[in-house]
């Protein structure tokens, strides 16, 4: 692990160059696993950085982490060093939040985090590898249901990309479409599906910390999903990232007539009222209770639409200010809202 710590510091240990001399026919796919490695390895951290990230004294982290509240590996030379996953567990179990999470790195881009990383943005054969390869990671561990496996791969991605509308649409979204797949061919039992969105919700709920509180002047969005749809990944992910774009968003939930989702917003106002739509049960029904909603609410709300149900045959017959296909393209529309670039008197179609 030393020689990994000393990659990080651009001495390069004799050991790690030597394999790259004699790189075979696989050896694109051997560096892919070696930086996928390193990326682990990256991803832990000293006491004094969680500390920081924290704003606590590095004492207090060494004492959990010697108490075992903060899951703690030590190096070859004794110190104390913690796993992403591991301070997303502590997050999780003690209910706390990172205050400065750029002291981990989380607003630094990966590039300046000493990690050669070779993943998404880049179109190369190898990052589409690589992704595929962390792809496969999860996939494996969410039909397992080992939630342990499942956090490692999110973190690993987080700690690279620390763009969480790029990990929900690329690896959780791409995840559930494959169970879907698999579940239509019979090779996935119902319940290591329920299993899998289990874990990920519990999951989920985990990486939102990651993302600091929303400021209390941040402008407000809420959203949900409509009577009759129970898909609840969809919305949660929303609600992270317009919390990632300086939103102050509130999910009201799965399962709602849309009666009580208008007098939810004229009740508290939103910039943005977000819906997202996975199943539809009685179309006619939905386009009435549609209407009916438009005509409740106030005609200055910016409405956001998205979900698999909302196909080219619906939309039309509905008044909207914006449909987004997956969550980075809501990331990009949520910002451009956000920096005062979007007339919120937009007119609906
Ligand atoms: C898990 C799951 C369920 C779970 C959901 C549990 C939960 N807690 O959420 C439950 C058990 C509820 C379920 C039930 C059913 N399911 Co189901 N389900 C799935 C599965 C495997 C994953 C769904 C999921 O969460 N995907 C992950 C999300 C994040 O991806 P996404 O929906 O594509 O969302 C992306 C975009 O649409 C967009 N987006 C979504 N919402 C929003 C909102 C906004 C504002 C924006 C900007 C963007 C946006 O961004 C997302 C990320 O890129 C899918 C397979 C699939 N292809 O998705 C089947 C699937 C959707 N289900 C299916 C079926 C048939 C059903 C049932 C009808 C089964 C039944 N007979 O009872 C019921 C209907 C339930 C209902 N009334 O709502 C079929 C639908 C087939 C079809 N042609 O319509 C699928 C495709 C499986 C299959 N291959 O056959 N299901």
């Amino acid at each position: 692990m030393n020689e990994f710590l000393s990659l990080r510091t651009g001495k390069r240990s004799a050991i790690f160059r030597e394999p790259f001399t004699h790189l075979g026919k696989n050896g694109h796919k051997f560096i892919l696993y070696f930086f996928i490695g390193l990326i682990t390895v990256e991803s832990q951290l000293t006491t004094r950085q969680v500390a920081s990230a924290l704003q606590v004294s590095e004492s207090s982290v060494k004492r959990w982490c010697d108490a075992g509240v903060i899951p703690t590996v030590r190096t070859v030379g004794g110190h104390r060093r913690i796993p992403l996953d591991g301070l997303l567990e502590f997050l999780e179990t003690t209910n706390r939040q990172l205050v400065r999470p750029e002291e981990i790195g989380l607003t630094i881009p990966a590039s300046r985090m000493g990690i050669e990383t070779r993943l998404p943005e880049e179109n190369t054969e190898d990052v589409s590898e690589a992704t595929h390869l962390l792809r496969a990671k999860f996939e494996e561990a969410v039909v397992a249901g080992d939630e342990k496996a499942c956090r490692r791969v999110l973190s690993q991605w987080f700690a690279i990309e620390q763009k969480f509308s790029k990990l929900a649409d690329e690896l959780i979204a791409h995840t559930f479409h494959r169970l879907g797949e698999m579940w239509s061919c019979q090779t996935l039992e119902v319940y290591e599906e329920r299993r899998g969105c289990e874990i990920c919700t519990q999951l989920l709920y985990e990486l939102r910390r990651l993302i600091p509180e929303p400021a209390p002047n941040a402008p407000l969005a809420v959203g949900g999903s409509p009577e009759g749809d129970h898909y609840s990944l969809p919305s949660q992910m929303v609600e992270i990232v317009l919390r990632e774009c300086g939103w102050r968003p509130s999910n009201l939930g799965i399962n709602l007539p849309l009666k009580t989702m208008a007098t939810a917003i004229r009740r508290s106002a939103p910039k943005m009222f977000w819906l997202s739509v996975s199943h539809i049960e009685d179309t006619e029904f939905f386009l009435r209770s549609y209407r009916e909603f438009c005509d409740l609410i106030p005609k200055e709300t910016v409405i956001v639409l998205g979900g698999r149900a909302l196909d080219d045959r619906i939309r039309p017959h509905l008044k909207y200010t914006a449909h987004c296909d997956n969550l980075q393209q809501l990331a990009r529309f949520a910002t451009a809202m956000h920096g005062g670039d979007y007339n919120l008197k937009a007119s609906t179609n």
